[in-house]
């Protein structure tokens, strides 16, 4: 590991990613996930280039089709002109490279497209999560240029709503199922749709997935936006074309009603609070780790002498002194 080489570096690195070396950003990316110090300054560096990226999010449950979308999206985009960064976030299992080769496989000819980025996260930072080393991803890939950035996660949990947040677009991917047609409707991740998306249109099952969405989105409030509901066969292309054109609609929505400008401020205000969050977190476990006082706490939290609360409180008065 060369993390150590002084503080020049991010700055010739992200010289190097503006002017689009792949290598340059893929070590930009590395720095960032894990939390290293030249990833802040090449963050603080990029931060002026970003902005004009649009981000889609891409969500639904395992293996509803999410990388084989995000892929023939990709491939749409690529005949547009459009340069296209996707980003696979999987939460639950940190260690299923079978899973990432998986999607690597599937996404074989993507990548040997210049105009492609595809980057698989499956680790959690050790502070702030996995949300907050997804957004600074994407905030990278933003400035490095990219057009459209595709945020694949899966969707089940905290993250996966804070990720969501982060998005313009969020494409809601339902699939047919034995017996449990309304998977995302119980994980309650309709109302962060933009898009709606039965899969796997190809199996009969579809159509009534596609009915009882309908009945759903017409019982839900409708905000300005009216959520499409779309049939694609991902693994064939088919439907592609129209939900291409449906995150297009969804953009020129958002900048049209004002919505845009309304989310860059909310967006703002989050990414604020999450950093300073972290910051003081970070201030905190830094100081009680060295002097010991993390372990007595713990210590004293599991011996029953100490509730967490009072014990928090005192790790933070501590760490002020
Ligand atoms: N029949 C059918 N199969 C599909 C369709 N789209 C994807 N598949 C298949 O479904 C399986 C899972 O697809 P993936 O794209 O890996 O799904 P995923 O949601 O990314 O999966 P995870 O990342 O593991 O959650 C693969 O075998 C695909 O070939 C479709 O429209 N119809
Ligand atoms: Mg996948």
């Amino acid at each position: 590991m060369t993390r150590r080489q002084g503080s020049g570096q991010a700055s010739d690195l992200v010289q190097r990613l503006l002017a689009g070396d792949r290598w340059a950003l893929t070590r930009v990316l590395t720095f960032v996930e894990n939390g290293y110090p030249e990833g802040r300054q090449a963050l603080g560096e990029l931060f002026s280039h970003t902005g004009r990226a649009h981000i889609v999010g891409i969500t639904g449950p395992t293996g509803c089709g999410k990388s084989t979308l995000a892929g023939a999206l990709a491939r749409e985009y690529r005949r547009r002109g459009a340069k296209v960064g996707i980003v696979a976030v999987d939460p639950t299992s940190p260690f299923s490279h079978g899973a990432l080769l998986g999607d690597r496989i599937r996404m074989q000819d993507l990548t040997s497209d210049p105009g492609v980025f595809i980057r698989s996260m499956a680790t959690r930072g050790a502070l702030g999560g996995l949300a907050v080393a997804t957004n600074d991803v994407v905030t990278v890939l933003d400035a490095a240029g990219e057009d459209v950035v595709l945020v694949e996660t899966v969707g089940a949990g905290q993250d996966e709503v804070e990720i969501a947040d982060t998005a313009h677009t969020t494409v809601v991917i339902n699939i047919p199922g034995a017996g449990d047609d309304m998977q995302a409707i119980k994980a309650g991740i309709l109302e962060i749709a933009d898009i709606l998306v039965v899969n796997k249109a190809d199996q009969p099952a579809a159509e009534s997935v596609y009915k009882q969405l309908h009945i759903f989105m017409d019982l839900a409030r409708n905000e300005g936006w009216e959520v499409p509901i779309l049939k694609t066969a991902a693994h064939k292309e088919q439907g592609i074309v129209e939900l291409l054109e449906a995150v297009s609609r969804h953009r020129a929505y958002l900048t049209e009603s004002g919505r845009l400008e309304e989310m860059r401020r909310h967006r703002a205000r989050r990414q604020l609070l999450s950093v300073a969050q972290r910051m003081l977190l970070e201030g905190v476990l830094a100081q009680a780790r060295e002097n010991g006082r993390l372990e007595e706490l713990v210590e004293a939290i599991a011996a029953r002498e100490l509730d967490p609360h009072t014990a928090a409180a005192r790790l933070i008065g501590g760490a002020a002194q």
